[in-house]
């Protein structure tokens, strides 16, 4: 850079800095400037040289932000390899979860699979059964989508009452990223899928060998195998090298480590859609096949991990998502459900994907019941938890979208909470 040009660099800071300046007083919004060492001392970090360019081949978050991490529920389940961890949506912005940050659901650990020993087979009811290597799906067609993945059992906790303390822990069994990967169709496609064909199932090569009926009009639809999320690698927690994508539907069938499709004309009763992933109604009868993930949403600011902390100005922030499309609306409530304002969708509200909203307000230090109501592109609408219980009792674990309440108190704590 000649000197020529730094000059006017300089200059074109100091135009802006005072039209910054200027703009600033004319509103009056922020704080009055007054004296205060971090403007008028020099720091440290001005002060040295920083480290050089990062010697780690593969960077982390700043030391500052140790508090964002995946935490799990230690009385929840018995052993950590059939156990879950969660996403701390209170943490995080916009649409995308960080890979590092997705929650996990195992039933069996995480296989460690090298990719050259991984292999996929089609066969059942196709003309010809195929074996494919991870090469052999690298060179097939590509594409690239962003979804959400919700266990079934998100806000399992919640049926009988509010529980656990933190949006965390009732709602962060939810993860969006960008997949990559190869359609399902294409691959079944290859196979020639029998015209008597009419489910898939779909097993992973895990300890836990989990399967999965799929109907096979999903199939063609929209499901992926993908290898990659976030533009990398899938992570091994989320089934390296290669995991089904299902669109809307419940993370369970979302098979990781998949390494077989097997075609056939009826669902195989797997464990995981009988004994688990049922549920079970108030007279005794169970819902099976509950594949659609309804309508959803929850505020993550305020929450209970994350309490407000100032008075005045405010941002409220949340997330919703429905298995049916996209996210119509989002209304929000701060008086338990008094009243409702629509919230401000910002970022991309894409089709079976989290879609970030906001509420710009002032707090006067007042009680609040804040609630959010999620509208999809349906016109279905969010039941609230009573809705919910009237139809499908207490008894169940999976499929809990109720609308969430956390109370904030005048001191800004925040607390899960239900309206009776
Ligand atoms: N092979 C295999 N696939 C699996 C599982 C598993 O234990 N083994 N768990 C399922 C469940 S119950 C959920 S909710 C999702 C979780 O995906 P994640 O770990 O990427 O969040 O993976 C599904 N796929
Ligand atoms: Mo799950």
């Amino acid at each position: 850079m000649s000197d020529s040009s730094i000059f006017n660099r300089r200059k074109f800071l100091g135009a802006s800095l005072a039209g910054a300046g200027v703009a600033l007083s004319a509103k009056q919004t922020l704080a009055q400037a007054k004296p205060d060492p971090l403007i008028t001392d020099v720091q440290d970090w001005q002060r040295y040289l920083g480290d050089g360019v990062d010697k780690r081949p593969y960077g982390t978050p700043s030391k500052f932000e140790k508090n964002v991490i995946r935490r799990d529920v230690p009385w929840l389940t018995a052993s950590p390899e059939s156990s879950v961890n969660f996403t701390p949506l209170h943490e995080l912005d916009g649409i995308i979860t960080p890979s590092g940050l997705c929650f996990e659901r195992h039933h069996s650990g995480i296989a460690e699979i090298d990719p050259a020993s991984h292999r996929l087979m089609i066969n059942g009811l196709v003309e010809k059964p195929l074996v494919f290597t991870m090469d052999d799906i690298r060179r097939m067609p590509r594409v690239n989508k962003i979804y959400f993945l919700e266990c079934a059992a998100n806000s399992g906790m919640e049926w009988r009452g509010a529980q656990l303390n933190g949006c965390q822990f009732t709602h962060g069994m939810v993860h969006n990223v960008m997949y990559t990967g190869v359609s399902l169709k294409t691959l079944l496609d290859e196979a020639g899928v029998k015209s008597n064909a009419k489910w898939l199932m779909l097993e992973g090569a895990d300890a836990a060998g989990m399967n999965r009926s799929l109907p096979i009009q999903k199939g063609l639809d929209d499901c992926i195998l993908a290898f990659a999320m976030n533009g990398e690698a899938l992570r091994s927690e989320q089934g390296y090298p290669l995991r089904a994508v299902i669109p809307g539907w419940e993370g369970n069938m979302w098979v990781k480590w998949i390494r077989r499709i097997e075609v056939g004309d009826q669902p195989w009763q797997t464990r995981e859609e009988t004994s688990k992933y049922t549920d079970l109604l108030a007279d005794g009868r169970s819902r099976k096949h509950t594949f659609i993930m309804d309508a959803k949403s929850v505020v993550t600011n305020p929450s209970p991990q994350a309490p407000l902390k100032f008075k005045g100005r405010n941002v409220l922030s949340g997330l919703a998502w429905s298995g049916r499309g996209t996210v119509k609306r989002v209304d929000v409530s701060m008086d338990g459900g008094r009243n409702w304002q629509s919230a401000r969708l910002d970022g991309p509200v894409l089709d079976k994907s989290l879609t970030r909203f906001y509420v710009d307000f002032d707090w006067s230090g007042q009680e609040m019941m804040i609630q959010s109501r999620a509208m999809d592109s349906t016109g279905y609408v969010q039941p609230s938890k009573d809705e919910l219980r009237k139809v499908r009792g207490v008894n169940s674990i999976y499929h809990n979208n109720g609308i969430q309440t956390w109370l904030v108190r005048a001191n800004g704590e925040t607390e899960n909470v239900e309206i009776g």
